[in-house]
């Protein structure tokens, strides 16, 4: 896992900055919370920060959560990027510094001096845990933090990558002290009302496709706007239409001020080749892109007939 090697360019530098991709999910704030927890606890000089000012509310539980800014102050420190496929993701001016790159994501494109991207892994937590706890000692913070990420990278242990690795990965954060039953209630049990009306909304425009194999959703604007909800508040949404029976794949089209950001979400078939296709990535069953504004039934017709012509449903 390259410890050695990231150790030495840790101590090279003096300054460290810790980021993730832009509209950060739990995995992204956990694994970044995990790692400012021990290197903090490790004497090193350490910042967090996120380009989104829109971060998920209900992570405000997390230890240091309060200490997630969004912009850089250190000159010239060393990037550690979480769970973030490409630099442009991460949203910030990283020109010219080192980066270490604690990823998953399959279409990663190593963009780092150090590429720690291991797919076959659940969630970045994961990567990071692996790399770190050779060098660094992994207090109860991290713990929880890293668990958090974990606990909602695998919908609470029901993805199909779940194995015995996983479950062997939670029992040694929670020997470490990680607080499984608080990450457990405020990851289900600390709904926004705006998030709730979002989704019956969203969920009043689901449509089947091809033999109901596909089914598709879209929050428009307006919903937002009536609702009060955020971006951070529609997460998750996507999988209501793959929990369909008959469904393989779902899709979500989520309109923004001049974007449409799209989600695709499967039960086994291999999507990423849609979402590289569009411009986006991810992971095999989970992945997306982002389209320009424009008509939504044209721009669901264009999705459907490049899901159709990758797979076989
Ligand atoms: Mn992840």
């Amino acid at each position: 896992m390259q410890s050695s090697a990231l150790k030495a360019l840790m101590d090279a530098h003096h300054t460290v900055t810790i980021l993730s991709h832009i509209n950060p999910d739990a995995d992204a704030i956990g694994t970044s919370l995990g790692i400012y927890s021990l290197l903090k606890e490790s004497g090193k000089r350490v910042e967090i920060a996120n380009i989104s000012a829109d971060l998920p509310r209900h992570l405000d539980f997390l230890p240091n959560f309060s200490k997630i800014k969004h912009k850089i102050d250190y000159r010239d420190s060393l990037i550690i990027a979480c769970d973030c496929g490409s630099l442009d993701r991460l949203g910030f001016d990283v020109e010219g510094r080192s980066i270490i790159n604690i990823d998953h994501h399959h279409t990663n494109d190593h963009y780092g001096e150090i590429n720690c991207v291991e797919p076959h892994l659940s969630a970045s937590a994961h990567v990071a845990y692996l790399v770190f706890k050779e060098d660094f000692a992994l207090c109860k913070d991290a713990a929880t933090c890293f668990y958090t990420a974990l606990l909602s990278d695998t919908r609470y242990f029901t993805t199909n990558n779940v194995d015995e690795e996983v479950f062997e990965f939670a029992r040694e954060l929670i020997m470490l002290g990680a607080d499984h039953k608080s990450v457990a209630s405020n990851l289900t049990q600390r709904r926004s009302l705006a998030s709730l009306r979002m989704l019956g909304s969203v969920l009043g425009t689901l449509r089947l496709h091809c033999d109901a194999t596909i089914a598709s959703m879209v929050a428009t604007g307006e919903m937002f706007a009536a609702s009060g909800a955020r971006m951070s508040d529609i997460e998750g949404v996507v999988d209501y239409a793959r929990s369909l029976a008959t469904v393989e794949v779902g899709v979500l089209l989520v309109e923004r001020e001049s974007e449409i950001k799209v989600s695709l979400r499967s039960k086994s078939v291999d999507l990423s080749a849609v979402a590289q296709y569009f411009g986006g990535g991810g992971h095999k069953n989970a992945c997306g892109f982002t389209l320009a504004l424009g008509d939504i039934e044209e721009i669901l017709d264009k999705i459907l007939e490049q899901i159709k012509k990758s797979i076989t449903l």
